[in-house]
This record gives structure tokens, sequence and C-alpha cells, in this order.
């Protein structure tokens, strides 16, 4: 299979083939890093470290503390006076490589990926849109490579599983979901420390920041849509940080009637980082590529630029929710 930019989809056996015939690695994350490229990235450097090669795992932004349990545990050796090998995990598009972009963006030699909006900007691609987490696709290749599983490595994927299902809740999780989960259970790991530092865990200036985001919250289209922007008074108003806001967008979606849920989250360079979640029919990734942005049917994002303000930003995404709303009920929709 091949995409419009004739770069090449491949099977995980070549992928494999690719890691074994490379000796020297440089594995690019995703900006605004979260549980699963990071456990991507640094699972897949622990697997090469098994097999006795070199890596360093990269990110735009700072990598939150909270993931050190598994990220301190692998070896970062890239020897970056001798030719290194690029490759990508859970990135879907270039734009995602953040400040990386520049530098990276033409050189990225394999992708491995689950988003089935992955624009194929690697020279090979390996990816698998039924995976709910890239940590499935990596599981996969540890299979595919032979290399024994560890207690470590089973932290890293583990994780990535657990934070891209939210906790195995969402409608991605598979049957071969809970195998792997299972699976990477069996090595010893502690998971209930894992989902409580994921999930159960807050810093008390997020809780005040969402003090202020739902009391500024709306709801539009009767009810079915809400939408919640994190403004820069309220970041700064609480000391919040972008990395201290993960998992805010699942709020909006678990109010009752709600199918789409929009958050908006103003940058600091201006301009708004948009993710949007939905329920059955509402389609989340045609709603975001409307304004250039993709990424899953139940999880999407996109970004409007600092020509808009909040209220603009709003109401171009009510139209574009508007529009999907339309097309997935068959019908038209009234802002009510
Ligand atoms: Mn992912």
């Amino acid at each position: 299979m091949e995409n419009s930019n004739n770069n090449l989809f491949i099977e995980i056996s070549k992928a494999a083939d690719f890691f074994k015939s490379k000796d020297n690695f440089v594995i690019l994350t995703h900006m605004n890093p979260d549980g699963d490229t990071l456990g991507s990235g640094f699972g897949l450097a622990m697997l090469l470290d098994r097999m006795g090669k070199k890596s360093t795992v990269i990110c735009s932004d700072e990598i939150p503390q909270k993931y050190e349990y598994f990220t301190s545990l692998a070896p970062q050796n890239a020897d970056f006076n001798k030719k290194t090998t690029v490759v990508a995990v859970d990135v879907a598009d270039v734009k995602l490589l953040g400040r990386l972009e520049e530098k990276y963006a033409g050189s990225v030699e394999l992708c491995i990926d689950h988003h089935f909006s992955n624009i194929g900007y690697a020279e090979a691609t390996y990816l698998d849109s039924n995976a709910a987490a890239n940590c499935e696709c990596i599981y996969d290749l540890a299979k595919a490579l032979g290399v024994e599983i560890d207690k470590d490595i089973a932290l890293a994927l583990y994780t990535g599983i657990s934070t891209d299902t939210g906790c195995f809740r969402f409608s991605n999780t598979t049957a071969k979901t809970h195998r792997i989960g299972a699976n990477l259970m069996e090595y010893g790991i502690d998971t209930a420390e894992i989902n409580r530092i994921m999930f159960e865990t807050k810093s008390r200036i997020r809780v005040e920041l969402e003090k202020m985001a739902l009391d500024a919250m709306e709801f539009h289209f009767d009810g079915k849509c809400a939408v919640i922007t994190v403004t820069r008074e309220m970041y700064e108003k609480t000391g919040c940080k972008d990395e201290d806001l993960e998992g805010i967008t699942s709020i909006s979606r678990s109010i009752e009637g709600v199918i789409v849920g929009v958050t908006l989250r103003e940058r600091e360079e201006g301009g708004f980082k948009i993710s949007v979640r939905t329920y059955p029919p509402v389609d989340a990734s045609a709603i975001c590529k409307r304004v250039g942005g993709g990424g899953h049917i139940r999880a999407a994002g996109c970004q409007l630029g600092p020509e808009y303000n909040a209220k603009q930003a709003v109401a171009e995404m009510l139209m574009h929710v508007k529009a999907v709303m339309e097309e997935d009920f068959a019908g038209t929709v009234t802002d009510k």
C-alpha cells in the first residue's frame, strides 16, 4: 500500500528487519508528550538496548516528571558523532514534532504509528490503526524482533496502553489490548500504582484551573456539544503549565448528553491548541480535518493561529462541529 507521497507502508517483519540492520538511533516523540509516545519511545529504546544497539529519545517539550519511573530506565546513548538513523513513534504528522520539525522532518526513515490520519512523511511507515495505543505496535515489534520483554520494558509499554485507552475504558480498547495488558502484568509491574499516578492524581493548581474552566464552560446544539476554553489568564492565575493539563480534554465529554467535547487551550505564543472528543456517530477527526488537523475517530486535534481571539476560535470550531454533526446525523443542527 502506498500513500499519496509515494512513501511506503510496510509490514511489521520489514520494520523488524530495519531495526536489525542499523545500530545507532534517534527516536522522535510528539510534542506535548503523553504516556503513549513516551512509552513507545523509551520502550523501543530499551528493546534496542537489549539487541546491543544505541539510541536516544528526543522530544520538543520537557518530559513530565511523572513518567520518570520508566523514562529513567532506558539508556540514552546514541552516538551523535556518527550517522544516526531517525525513527518516529506515535507521530502522525511532522507538525507534531514541534521544535524538532525543522531539523528532522525530512529525515525520518521509519515511523511506527497507530493514527489512521498519518500523513506518510517518513520514508517507510509501519501503521496499525486498529491498535488502541502505539505501545501495542511496539509490543508487536518486540515479538517480530524476537526480543524478550522484561519488567522495565513492560512498565513503559503498559503505561502507553493504559493512558491511550483511558485505563482500558475507551472505545479503541480491543480484546488484543487487554491480552497485551495482561501479558505485560505478568512481568511483575505494579499496575495499580501506574494507574494511580496516571489517573487518580491531580496537582492542586490543576484543580484550581479546572474550577475556572468549568465555570466558563459553554453548551451548544441542545446540550450535545460542550466547550471548555483554557485562557492564558487561567494558566497565569494558577501557575499551570501545559504539562499539568493532561487529560483535561476528557472533562467535556463526561457530561450527560454531550457527544462532542471541544477543549481549547490558548498557547503562550497566541492561537489555540484544540482537542475534540466525541461519541458515536460524530467523527472527531472529520471536525479537526476541516481546520488542518487530524487524529482518531473519537479523539482528534487541530490548531488555530494567533489571528483568532478566544471568542472567534470557539465560533470557528462550532461552525465545523455543526457541519460534521449535520453530516453524521444527516439532518439540520441548530444552536440552542
Ligand atoms: Mn498514541
